[in-house]
This record gives C-alpha cells, sequence and structure tokens, in this order.
C-alpha cells in the first residue's frame, strides 16, 4: 500500500514490522526502575509475542504516563473525593475505538495503576501519549521500554509541538490528529505519521470508555468540537488543530453521552478547545442534547471551555445553562489592553462592555466561570501584579489559573522570541518559563507569580470571591436556572437533592477528617455554615463543598511553590 507524504518531507515507508522492530538501540540505555529487569527476561521468552513475529495482528498497550503537579491536575484535592486522577486523558479510549479489529489494546493510565512491565514486555507496540507536563515521566517509560526491546509509538500534544524530544526513544511518532494516521498505520508501519489533513469529527468513532477503571476518576471527557477561530501568539491549540472548528453530529455525541453514562460517570468535562468556535452550528447540537438531558432527567453536569465572545449571545448562555454547563474556563490572560493586542487575543477586546462586565454576564446567566490568567507579556510592567490581583477579585473569579508566558515550540510566540534571542533553551528553566520577559527581570516575574498566585488562594481572598457571587448575589448554576422543568418533575427533582444533599455531606466529612490543617478546616466550616445561613439549595451546597476541596489543592501547591522551591508553571 502506498502512503501519501506529500505535506511531510523525510517520512519513511518501513518495509516490513521485522525491521522496524529490530530493537537495535535496545543496549545503549542503562537500567531504570524495578520491575525492568524481570520484564525483561519475561519479553525474551515471550512464546506470544515470538508467535506474533510476522504475524500482521498487533497487541498494543498505550499508556498515559504519571502527569507532575499542575493546577488542573487537582493532586491534593483528589483523597478528598476518593479519587486517583482527576480524568481520563481523551485519547486512551479514543484511540482504543480507533484501533481496527483484530488488533487489540489495553490502555494503561499510570495515574491510577502502576505500569505492568510484564505486560508491556509481551506487546507488540507500546504507545505513549502526554502533554507538557508528563514530558520527563514519558522519557523515563520510553526509556525502560527501550532496555525491554520493545517497539514503541508515541503521540499527543507534547510530541506534536516538540517533534525531535524523544530522538532515539520512540520509534514511531505521531504528530498531530490520529483519526486516519493511526488506523493507517497499523497496515503500514510507518516511520513519522503527519496527519496532512484535519480529522473529520463527524467520523470520530464513540470512545472505548467501557476499557477505562471509570470509578477512579473524578470527570468523565467528552469532547464535541476541535479547533478554534482565533489567533493568540502563544497557542498551540490552533497549530495543531487549525481554526476551523470542526464539529461532531448529534448522533455521535448521544452515543458518546449513553456510553459515557453507562460508565456511572456524572460529571464531565466537555474538552473541546473552544466549544463556541462555531456558534450556528453548535446551538443545534446544544438543542439536541438539551432534548437527551431532559429525556432522562439530567443525567449529566457538565464543565467546558469557551471565549469571551460567549458574554455576546444570550441565547448561547440560555441553551448551554439548559444543558447543564455549569462551569466555563475562559481563557482572559491579562486585564492589560496592550498585552491582549500583543498576543492577538483580538476577542477580548471587542466592543460590546468590559471583560469584567462580560464575565459577570456569563456568571448571571448561570455559569460559574474559571480563567487563564498570563503574567509576563511584553507590555507588562511591575504593575501587573497588581492589576490581576484586582481584577480577579472583581471578577469573582475563584479557580483562577495564573501563570508566566510559556513559549510551546511551534507557536507564533516561539519564532518571535527566538528570533529576538528571548527563549531560554533550558528544559527545566531555572524561572519557571523559557521566556525571558523585556520589561521586568526574570527573578522578578518568578517572585511576583509566586505572590499573586499565594495572595489569590489566600482563604480569605478566595472565599470572599466565591461568596460574592454565591451568597451576595446568589447566582444559580446550570439547570438550577430551568424552573419550568423541575415543576413539571417533582419526582426527579427530588431525586435530585436527595443525591446533592448526600453527596455534598459525604464530601464536607472527607474535608473535615482528612485535611490535616485546623485552621483551614474551620475555614471551610465556618464558611458552609454561612452559605447555609443564606441558601438551602442541595446544588449550590454541593458546588460550594466541592470549591472547598479545589481551594484545598490550590492553595497547598501554591504554598508548596513558595517555601519548599518547587516551581511550577502553568503551561
Ligand atoms: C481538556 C483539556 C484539559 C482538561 C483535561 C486534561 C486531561 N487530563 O485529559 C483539564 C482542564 C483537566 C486540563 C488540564 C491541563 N492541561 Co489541558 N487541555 C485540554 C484540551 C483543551 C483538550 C485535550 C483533549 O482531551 N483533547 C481531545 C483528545 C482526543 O485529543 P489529543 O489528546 O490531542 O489526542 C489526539 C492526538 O493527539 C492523537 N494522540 C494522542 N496521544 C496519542 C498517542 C499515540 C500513541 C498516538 C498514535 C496518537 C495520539 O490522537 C488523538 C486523536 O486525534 C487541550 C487542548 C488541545 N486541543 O489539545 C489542552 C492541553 C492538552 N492542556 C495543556 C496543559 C498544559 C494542561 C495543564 C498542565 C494546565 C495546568 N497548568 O493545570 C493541565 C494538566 C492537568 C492534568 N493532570 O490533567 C496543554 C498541553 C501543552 C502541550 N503541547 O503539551 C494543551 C495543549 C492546552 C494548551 N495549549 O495550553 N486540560
Ligand atoms: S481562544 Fe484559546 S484556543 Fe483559541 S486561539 Fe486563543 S488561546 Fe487558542
Amino acid at each position: 500500500m502506498v502512503w501519501d507524504n506529500t505535506a511531510n518531507a523525510g517520512r519513511q515507508k518501513c518495509q516490513d514490522f521485522l525491521d522496524i522492530r529490530r530493537p537495535s538501540a535496545i543496549m545503549c540505555y542503562s537500567f531504570r526502575g524495578p520491575g525492568i529487569s524481570r520484564a525483561r527476561q519475561s519479553a525474551a521468552e515471550s512464546p506470544e509475542r515470538n508467535r506474533r513475529l510476522g504475524d500482521p495482528l498487533a497487541d498494543i498497550v498505550l499508556i498515559n504516563p504519571q502527569f507532575a503537579m499542575s493546577y488542573w491536575g487537582l493532586d491534593h484535592a483528589l483523597p478528598l473525593f476518593g479519587k486517583r486522577a482527576n480524568m481520563p486523558v481523551a485519547s486512551l479510549p479514543l484511540l482504543a475505538a480507533l484501533t481496527p479489529k483484530p488488533h487489540s489494546m489495553t490502555l494503561i493510565d499510570e495515574n491510577i495503576e502502576p505500569i505492568d512491565w510484564n505486560r508491556c514486555a509481551r506487546a507488540d507496540m507500546v504507545g505513549v501519549t502526554g502533554l507538557s507536563v508528563q514530558r520527563f515521566r514519558m522519557k523515563e517509560i520510553l526509556e525502560n521500554l527501550k532496555q525491554l526491546g520493545v517497539f514503541t509509538v508515541v503521540g499527543g500534544p507534547w510530541i506534536t509541538v516538540q517533534e525531535d524530544y524523544f530522538a532515539g526513544l520512540a520509534d514511531v511518532i505521531f504528530i498531530g490528529e490520529a483519526e486516519e494516521t493511526w488506523p493507517r498505520f497499523l497496515d503500514e508501519w510507518l516511520q513519522k505519521n503527519e496527519q496532512a489533513e484535519k480529522s473529520d469529527m463527524s467520523k470520530v468513532p464513540t470512545p472505548r470508555f467501557d476499557l477505562l477503571k471509570s470509578r477512579h476518576y473524578l470527570f468523565g471527557s467528552l469532547q464535541f468540537s476541535r479547533g478554534c477561530p482565533f489567533q493568540c501568539e502563544f497557542c498551540d491549540i490552533i497549530v495543531t488543530f487549525g481554526r476551523r472548528p470542526r464539529i461532531k453530529t448529534s448522533a455521535q455525541i448521544i452515543a458518546e453521552l449513553e456510553a459515557i453514562r453507562r460508565q456511572g460517570m456524572a460529571l464531565v468535562f466537555i474538552v473541546d478547545d473552544n466549544l463556541i468556535g462555531n456558534k450556528k452550528a453548535i446551538k443545534e447540537v446544544l438543542r439536541d442534547i438539551r432534548t437527551w438531558q431532559q429525556d432522562n432527567g439530567y443525567p449529566m453536569c457538565f464543565f467546558t471551555e469557551a471565549s469571551i465572545d460567549l458574554a455576546d449571545d444570550p441565547e448561547l448562555m440560555r441553551l448551554m445553562v439548559e444543558i447543564n454547563i455549569a462551569t466555563v474556563f475562559i481563557g482572559i490572560e491579562t486585564p492589560n489592553e496592550a498585552s491582549l493586542r500583543e498576543t492577538k487575543k483580538f476577542q477580548n477586546l471587542r466592543s460590546g462592555g468590559t471583560i469584567l462586565e462580560k464575565v459577570h454576564r456569563i456568571q448571571r446567566a448561570g455559569m460559574d466561570v474559571s480563567c487563564g490568567m498570563i503574567l509576563g507579556f511584553d507590555h507588562d510592567d511591575a504593575g501587573i501584579f497588581d492589576a490581576q490581583r484586582n481584577f480577579i477579585r472583581d471578577a469573582r473569579i475563584t479557580s483562577t489559573m495564573i501563570g508566566m508566558l510559556h513559549a510551546v515550540p511551534k507557536t507564533p510566540l516561539h519564532s518571535r522570541l527566538a528570533a529576538e534571542g528571548r527563549l531560554d533553551p533550558d528544559d527545566r528553566p531555572p524561572f519557571g518559563t523559557n521566556v525571558i520577559p523585556l520589561k521586568i527581570g526574570r527573578e522578578e516575574l518568578r517572585a511576583g507569580y509566586v505572590a499573586v498566585l499565594n495572595d489569590l488562594y489566600e482563604p480569605d481572598a478566595y472565599f470572599d470571591r466565591l461568596d460574592e457571587l454565591l451568597v451576595t448575589e446568589k447566582i444559580k448554576l446550570g439547570n438550577c436556572n430551568c424552573p419550568e422543568y423541575w415543576k413539571k418533575h417533582p419526582w426527579r427533582n427530588l431525586k435530585k437533592h436527595a443525591w446533592e444533599w448526600a453527596q455534598g455531606w459525604g464530601l464536607y466529612l472527607r474535608l473535615m477528617w482528612s485535611i490535616p490543617d485546623k485552621r483551614l478546616r474551620q475555614v471551610y466550616k465556618s464558611r458552609i455554615a454561612r452559605l447555609l445561613k443564606a441558601r438551602k439549595e442541595s446544588s449550590v451546597f454541593l458546588y460550594y463543598v466541592i470549591k472547598c476541596a479545589m481551594h484545598y489543592h490550590a492553595h497547598r501547591m501554591a504554598r508548596e511553590i513558595k517555601t519548599e522551591n518547587a516551581l511550577v508553571n502553568s503551561f
């Protein structure tokens, strides 16, 4: 079969599987990690694997490596929820669904279970996915696999932007989307696979959620669309997924909802780059999902990501609330308009109100807003730290992922700074970012970042923002804004309340039992008591207790960064 590689120079076609899997490089790598030598022996002795040499059927293992600490990893909060990971990475069940029968795939998520090296050693091929915060662990895993003589393939967000990162460790790399290249690769065994055409989302199969150990995850993940029409200079998403939003059909999404529901997941993250990239098309889909949610008694609560122009479309906000989206993450980045212009985030500068007004509009429509903020643009001077503090306070945004500007390879920002000689090439830059800022010193930026992060998660500052929203303004979230529906379905309403009270009190008890810091426990207790005095709704209570757990993670992470010098940036 001939591979069309017009868009990608340097790709080689591999003549046969035996050639490519001959592990000539294994001896170069030193021993690493327990269990490897045993697994290596088992690999050599495996009759299954020897039988498979020359056999076209592949026994494939796909690994999601351990995440390093990050803001959205919720690492410190997970034990409070009795969970091992925040959510399954969407690529795992999707690649399993894309694997043509009769090849077989086993999924391993190191965030919920240790890697079974014996299992890997017996596989014909081990795939590794990962994003930036997994890159060091990805390297270790690949080194181990090489030592075992395993044939390795690597894909996902990190290799996509840094293609040479695992040179010598990955037999095959996948750049960008893999809906077309992965199944074709299994027929053809190529060296580097870069999909020239973007995936047709209307043909993406239902991910194999049934292969995940769903009970260990806090949230489920589901994707409606890919791509974003905007052009932010620092963004690698548009480099990988393009600026033309591509959306699945309602029928596909509903099939996925049914499949996720069978796994017992009730909180689901819609992992789109920007859910509202194509407003007209997404409205159609949202109407169908509203019908599905209402027909089934709202089995799911969603979170998602969208751009700030959401605030300009009341109908869209209404539809999002009616499908029960309770929280929306928005890339606000900075209150400094010159910096927004510099980074080409023009959608945040459009008319129709200030950013602050737009955030308030979305909150009043029925969604909690969380946001990404960036420090260290070229137009930022030392005043940016207070400007960010004040903006976030006035916006009443509790969950703020703030970080220092970082240039991701392949982005326009990376090219510009490289040309200006303002990139630190160190893979673990001592100042936490590879960007050398213009108007502030590197140390000043790092110190300012650590200070702002810690101030945002000071308990009083955090809960004042939350109370402004939920206690003072008494905002309702998601489907609590659909009173007509609940009036028509009193039994479902009762069930919902019972479930929310039970979940809320269960989590409250865990907070009180498990958090070692007495001062924090006291804060949570008194703030929750204050909330309950003002509002008696079960949904608000549950949301508030979840916010306490999220606070615990962010507060502890911020403290560790400050006191243990364990710098974590948000890229
Ligand atoms: C949803 C999302 C989240 C969710 C869920 C994350 C999760 N654990 O799954 C949340 C909000 C929790 C999150 C958190 C973070 N995220 Co995030 N996230 C995304 C987003 C918007 C979508 C990811 C997704 O599910 N896509 C859908 C799947 C199907 O696509 P995919 O993984 O790319 O897989 C396709 C291909 O890459 C390929 N593929 C993938 N793996 C493999 C492996 C093999 C072997 C093969 C053959 C192919 C292949 O096949 C798939 C089908 O085409 C992306 C942006 C984006 N579009 O990539 C950012 C993104 C992945 N996140 C990013 C970052 C940095 C983070 C955080 C570190 C931020 C922080 N400081 O907290 C944390 C990490 C927390 C954690 N421990 O989970 C960066 C990664 C940068 C990079 N290039 O490495 C991205 C690209 C956004 C960005 N530009 O900043 N994120
Ligand atoms: S709005 Fe978000 S996804 Fe779209 S280009 Fe900007 S940073 Fe990227």
